[in-house]
């Protein structure tokens, strides 16, 4: 008997600190064990099939961004950009890593969530709804849903207009 509740008991201890660290809505309000902050996402041309989505996340414990998604594409993926040989080279990546407590900045020219064959054109103002997949240390792994705004290239003088990719490999912005 004794056996049996203490199982359950750590049982269900185990089942809070799950959800709790995955009850995550993407705000920044109370304290969160991931937060994911700016987010947005490229809005698209007709006839433009892949965009970008960008963002900062910072987690609280050593953490990765395994896995992204969206109901706007079966095929999101994380990406790195950089440059190489005065060449700017995009490649897909395993994972993104989140050491504890520093902010990552997803952002064009650097790592960033690649949305490929859109099933539909992304507007500027629309709400792309994203889903991030992070594992932390332990190996939990737990989904955070976010709604990124749609936001032009060139939104005027906005921060979003530094998205030029061929500039932003050098460029260094604090
Ligand atoms: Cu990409």
């Amino acid at each position: 008997m004794k056996n049996l509740i203490t199982r359950t008991l750590a049982l269900a201890l185990a089942t809070t600190a799950f959800s709790a660290w995955a009850d995550h809505a993407g705000h920044s309000t109370q304290h969160q064990p991931v937060q994911v902050e700016q987010a947005w996402v490229r809005a698209t041309v007709p006839q433009q099939t892949a965009t970008g989505a960008f963002m900062l996340i910072t987690a609280d414990t050593d953490s990765k961004l395994v896995k992204a998604a969206s109901p706007l594409s079966d095929k999101v993926e994380v990406h790195e950009m950089k440059m190489e040989n005065d060449v700017m080279r995009m490649r897909q990546v395993e994972n993104l890593p989140l050491p504890a407590g520093q902010a990552v900045e997803l952002k064009p020219g650097g790592y960033h969530i690649m949305i490929l064959d859109l099933k539909e054109q992304v507007k500027e103002g629309d709400h792309v709804p994203l889903t991030l997949t992070i594992e932390n240390a332990a190996g939990q792994q737990a989904d955070i849903e976010i709604q990124a705004p749609a936001r032009a290239l060139a939104a005027g003088n906005a921060h979003g207009a530094h998205g030029q990719m061929q500039h932003d490999g050098q460029s260094h912005k604090h």
